[in-house]
């Protein structure tokens, strides 16, 4: 092949490591069999998955480790339906990939055997679809893509037909669109506004969310809440914007809330969200904050009001914006001091004490003597289910780490392949991924891709021998269980049986291997099967 001329599928892998993509996410199919061919003569890595879903999921993990765009490949038919639960996940957190669809050859297409309009069965759960229908326009679709991916900051569905892969390739070199950073300005009547209410607030508090982060707000927020004497609580998404340790840190807010801030937030009459969408999981479906005046501060218009009409919506950038407000409000520094108090004293969450016995590890023991084990700036990703509410808590956070939550699909199998895709973004971090034992069973294929890729990712089973978000709902609606129990898997065989290394955990004591493992330069996965005690509900429960 690398004597011949090039094809629409080498100046397609030229084209995305142009955009700065050396890995390239997926999983073989007969559709996009011509474009990996090529991989053989471009600098980009094919890192394959076990499962489309996986695969997509990887380059969501990948992506936000990176804070860049992913690329990843499908076949087309069922490899697309098969990927479609990861793509659906990226685009509800705005997760930006560019996925590559190999389809069939333009003639004949419809009637072909894997035949599916993807671009229409892609349209409710991604960003952007397109197709490229001949060589020429390749450089336009990829180039589109990866615009679109960027700036819309979500998954991209590009559909290129076989004959187009192996066309050849046009003329014109490949060129990325570049766009400069612009930091949007908050209008100076709302900053006003906004003024007004914060300096006849009594309990300013602060609510940092996932725009924070992407904004990159972190100091500036410890900033503005020194001078107006407010706690930074933040949403799932917000959970690193600044570090748990600082004085006014009070944890996370809304359904998996703090003790902290179970009181603050309550008491609170004015509060400044800064790059959070106030979902139901933030708000806890409208319990908090119903009589606060509620700031709400984006990037994106749309946003503001999305689930519930602040008292005064600021379409900004959140570090322009809470710069700009920290300027003009006049210092607190009594109040920063009771606060910095109240968090202090606020009993910790696990004071009540832990119900684990000789056979069975509490969830929030588990987690809590987890991260103890684990470095700072680990990157951690989370399942969905009862299991999501206590890394939430429990598993401590800096600005230095990351921690990646489905939170806006709630999809089972999210955490592994995201874990092993920032271990691919990563690899020098420590990558833990928290999952339930029914997700983990889901994706269970995925140990095999960590253990043939070198990743060695803890995978933390949070073990309660059931579909436990469901039991505990089922036990309070409906005062009995259906379909929702079952016995345990042994992990621990299967993991030996993939090749990773495994271990049962009923005691705290146990997760010394955790330490073992960091220190033998590992370079498979390590699982944990933690036996939890299956009647701790998470914490905040209800609501879901
Ligand atoms: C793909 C998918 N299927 C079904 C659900 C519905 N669901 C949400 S959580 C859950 C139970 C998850 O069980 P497990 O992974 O063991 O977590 P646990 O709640 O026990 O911590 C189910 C079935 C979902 N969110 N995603
Ligand atoms: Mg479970």
């Amino acid at each position: 092949m690398s004597n011949s001329r090039p094809s629409g599928s080498d100046y397609v892998l030229d084209a995305i490591a142009a955009e700065g993509c050396d890995t390239l996410f997926g999983i073989i199919g007969e559709g996009n069999a011509h474009l990996l061919d090529a991989v053989h003569d471009h600098d980009v890595t094919f890192t394959q998955g076990r499962h489309e879903q996986a695969a997509v999921t990887m380059a969501d993990g990948y992506a936000r480790t990176t804070r860049g765009v992913a690329v990843c490949t499908l076949t087309h038919g069922p490899g697309v339906t098969n990927g479609s639960t990861g793509i659906a996940a990226a685009d509800r957190d705005n997760v930006p990939i560019v996925v590559l669809i190999g389809d069939t050859s333009i003639e004949g297409r419809e009637t072909s055997l894997q035949y599916l309009d993807h671009t229409a069965f892609g349209g409710p759960i991604s960003a952007y679809q397109t197709r490229i229908e001949t060589t020429e326009t390749i450089p336009e679709g990829i180039r589109r893509a990866f615009d679109r991916a960027r700036t819309e900051s979500g998954p991209v569905l590009v559909e290129i037909p076989g004959d187009v892969q192996a066309g050849p390739a046009p003329e014109e070199p490949y060129v990325p669109k570049r766009r400069p950073r612009q930091r949007v300005r908050p209008p100076s009547e709302q900053l006003a506004e906004a003024v007004e209410l914060l300096e006849a607030a009594e309990n300013p508090a602060i609510l940092a969310g996932g725009g924070a982060r992407r904004s990159d707000a972190g100091e500036l927020i410890v900033t503005f809440a020194e001078r107006l004497g407010a706690p930074i609580a933040t949403t799932y998404f917000g959970r690193t914007v600044v570090s748990e340790s600082h004085r006014l840190a009070s944890g996370i807010g809304g359904t998996f809330m703090t003790p902290a801030n179970d009181e603050l937030l309550r008491d609170a009459d004015v509060v400044v969200a800064v790059g959070a969408k106030l979902s139901g999981k933030t708000t806890r479906y409208g319990e908090l904050y119903a009589d606060a005046d509620v700031i709400q501060i984006d990037i994106d218009e749309a946003a503001i009001g999305t689930h519930q009409d602040p008292t005064l919506g600021i379409v900004g950038d959140a570090a322009e914006t809470v710069a700009a407000l920290t300027e003009r409000v006049s210092a607190a520094p009594d109040r920063a001091d009771r606060v910095a108090e109240a968090i202090a004293s606020a009993p910790l969450p696990w004071a009540d004490g832990f119900e684990s016995t000789a056979e069975e590890i509490d969830p929030r023991e588990f987690t809590l003597e987890l991260s103890d084990r684990v470095p700072d700036d680990a990157i951690v990703t989370v399942g969905s289910g009862n299991n999501t509410g206590f890394p939430a808590v429990f598993h401590e956070t800096t600005d230095e780490s990351e921690m990646f939550v489905n939170g806006n699909f709630g999809t089972m199998g999210y955490s592994l392949p995201a874990a092993l895709g920032a271990q691919v973004g990563a690899p020098d971090r420590v990558v833990v991924c928290y999952t339930g034992d029914g997700a983990l069973l889901q994706v269970l294929q995925e140990l095999e891709t960590g253990v043939r890729l070198g990743l060695p990712v803890i995978v933390a089973v949070l073990n309660d021998r059931s579909y436990g978000i469901i039991r505990h709902r089922q036990n309070l609606e409906f005062g009995r269980e259906t379909a929702s129990t079952y016995d345990s898997a042994d992990f621990v065989e299967i993991a030996r049986g993939f090749g990773a290394n495994a271990a049962v955990v009923r005691q705290a004591h146990e997760l010394d291997v955790v330490d073992e493992f960091l220190a033998s330069d590992p370079d498979v996965p390590l699982v944990l099967d933690a036996r939890t005690v299956p009647s701790v509900a998470r914490p905040g429960f209800p609501p879901y």
